[in-house]
């Protein structure tokens, strides 16, 4: 029988199956040869009483941070309060297409942020669907929904930013927590990817928060293939990294200058190709 892994606690699985959750554990062959990831789906017996999972299909994706495998769309959660990550976000757009997963994002806490905030993110995601969204006056949950209905969706960002609230207003039950009033960030309430089949065609992940994530495996030179907004100015020089030319030989430079590409995505698309740079020309092989 195929079932979809949607809870893991050490070695127990939740696995849903023929319509309904069971508990199972893989036999010990597959426990040493693989790690089981929630998002995988997975053969199982049931043996006596007890559910027993024998093997896994192969994955078309798998992500560490959140830890999920399978997923069709990445809905990426940034707000105003905790402080937004923008390298977090960009990050994460990253992997996103690295997997060619599609990345959504989701301004959350539509009923506080202020329009300063929308606007910023606006024009520095123009290139991504985003939605703005609240939990709690279910502003734009529907068009949302409609957005994900049908497709294995994770939802992803830092600790606090909304993604259990918002897991409960598209109908799951999950528990929300709350932020520090000293340091104005989240408690990391949520300590493991679960997956909620919903009614309405929704296969949805709640998410542990995360603020590290390293993007360690693109090589610097191949950074800038993940940014949009850089494959629009259509550099001359292939080898251009977009970074020392000078703004006659760059054309996404030039289009930095006359303001095409937003400053701030530019400025951390350098601070990230520096830090690839250096793990690169440093690491072991
Ligand atoms: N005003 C407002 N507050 C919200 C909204 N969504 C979440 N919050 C609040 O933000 C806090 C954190 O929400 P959670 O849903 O627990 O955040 P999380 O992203 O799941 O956090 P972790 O599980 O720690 O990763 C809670 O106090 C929520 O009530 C919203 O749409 N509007
Ligand atoms: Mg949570
Ligand atoms: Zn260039």
């Amino acid at each position: 029988m195929k079932g979809l892994i949607t809870k893991n606690i050490s070695d127990s699985y939740e696995v849903w199956l023929n319509g309904s959750v069971i508990t199972a554990k893989p036999r010990g062959k597959l426990k040493k040869s693989d790690k089981l990831l929630v998002g995988d789906y997975v053969e199982c017996n049931c043996i006596g009483n007890e559910y027993i999972i024998e093997g896994r299909m192969q994955r078309k994706n798998q992500f560490v941070r959140p830890s999920i495998a399978n997923i069709d769309i990445l809905c990426i959660l940034v707000t105003e309060i905790p402080i937004a990550d923008k390298y977090l976000v960009d990050k994460l757009i990253i992997k996103c297409f690295e997997n060619k997963i599609k990345p959504i994002l989701v301004i959350s806490k539509k009923d506080i942020v202020s329009d300063k905030f929308v606007k910023e993110i606006e024009s520095e995601y123009y290139f991504l669907d985003i939605f703005k969204v609240s939990a709690l006056t279910n502003e734009s949950i529907g068009e949302l929904k409609t957005a994900i209905k049908g497709k294995l969706t994770a939802l992803a960002g830092q600790s606090a930013v909304g993604k259990s609230k918002l897991s409960s207003a598209l109908g799951a039950l999950a528990i929300e927590g709350e932020i520090s009033k000293k340091t104005l960030r989240g408690k990391h309430t949520t300590r493991h990817t679960e997956i909620y089949i919903l009614k309405d065609d929704i296969l949805l992940a709640d998410t542990p928060g995360f603020s590290r994530l390293d993007i360690n495996e693109i090589r610097y030179t191949d950074l800038k293939y993940y940014y949009p907004e850089f494959e629009n100015a259509k550099c001359r020089y292939a080898s251009c990294d977009h970074i020392e030319q000078k703004v006659s030989d760059c054309f996404v430079k030039m289009a930095l200058n006359d303001c095409k590409i937003n400053q701030n995505r530019y400025n951390r698309y350098v601070e990230l190709y520096k830090d690839l740079k250096q793990y690169w020309e440093t690491r072991y092989d």
